[in-house]
């Protein structure tokens, strides 16, 4: 049978349901490069599941032609994480803000990037809590006023990649969403990755917190001798204090769960009981 070669575009992963976000926000980049990311690939839409958690960043599902999960704040991991264990033969990715996965969802992350589960994970990070009108997340930083810390706040931000690369992820990159094209090839990279994929995607909200001109001025490739087999130099260029690098920081090959979990399954139902018991009779 001759089989026709399936052509997919960006707009074949989106659906029919136009995005709510406020005029330039961040995640219309995040969004576009997905599309372009999946398309890439060609990934068919009917084997793609997007799952989110709740925040304007985890409204992602509703705008993708995937299969999508729109789920409970700070949940997309075990969702995503479920989801694959049971259909090993999809490709699960799991979205949302820095809110739902560095604040309420911080717990499932660390344990997600344990279990290396072959997911990609995209964190849309705007430094504030978008949905809830503005107030600080983890990764806000020292002193930053809201409604909510009038007097500047008190706590210390989440470095991400720093906590990616420590957690031992086996792939960990950061994107800007400014950056569409940029971002696509990340996200393409993050789902050939075998294994838990981590991307950091500078994702602005210009109606709460502007980070726009600060983040033009602060992000800068990787330096191109970069070895991302050096979990530590990784570590160092994700300590840097005013650069925010782009790129691939750290990437590594080894067994995930829900391959280990496929074989023991396997193992299972090969298994003799009549042979097994035979040795005691
Ligand atoms: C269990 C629970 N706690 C709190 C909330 C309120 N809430 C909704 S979204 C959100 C944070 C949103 O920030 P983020 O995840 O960074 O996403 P963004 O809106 O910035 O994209 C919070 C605290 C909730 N919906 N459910
Ligand atoms: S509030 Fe911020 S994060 Fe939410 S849609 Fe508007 S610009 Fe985007």
């Amino acid at each position: 049978m001759i089989q026709t070669p399936v052509t997919l575009t960006p707009k074949d992963y989106k659906s029919e349901v136009k995005p709510t976000w406020c005029p330039g926000c961040g995640d219309f980049g995040v969004l576009n490069a997905t599309y372009r990311g999946l398309a890439g690939l060609k990934m068919s839409p009917d084997q793609t599941v997007v799952v989110s958690g709740i925040g304007c960043s985890s409204r992602f599902p509703h705008f993708m032609k995937t299969f999508g999960f729109h789920s409970v704040h700070g949940r997309a991991l075990p969702v995503a994480q479920g989801l694959k264990m049971a259909r090993p033969d999809l490709t699960v990715v799991a979205v949302g803000g820095d809110g739902d996965f560095f604040s309420i969802g911080a717990g499932h992350l660390v344990h997600a990037a344990l279990r290396n589960i072959d997911i990609t994970v995209v964190v849309m990070d705007n430094e504030t809590y978008g949905l809830t009108k503005g107030q600080t997340s983890p990764t806000s930083p020292y002193g930053h006023v809201t409604k909510s810390t009038p007097y500047g706040l008190m706590a210390s931000p989440f470095n991400p990649i720093a906590t990616a690369l420590t957690l031992n992820v086996s792939f960990v990159a950061r994107g800007y969403s400014a950056k569409p094209k940029d971002l696509a090839a990340l996200i393409e990279q993050g789902m050939t990755h075998h294994g838990f994929s981590f991307i950091h995607a500078l994702s602005p909200c210009p109606t709460f917190y502007n980070t726009f001109d600060a983040w033009d001025a602060s992000v800068t490739p990787i330096p191109a001798d970069h070895d991302a087999s050096d979990r530590m130099k990784a570590l160092m260029l994700a300590m840097d204090s005013e650069k925010q690098y782009m790129g691939i920081f750290y990437q590594d090959e080894r067994s995930t769960m829900d391959q280990a979990a496929h074989q023991l399954s396997q193992q299972a139902q090969e298994f003799n009981l009549d042979k097994y018991l035979s040795r005691y009779a």
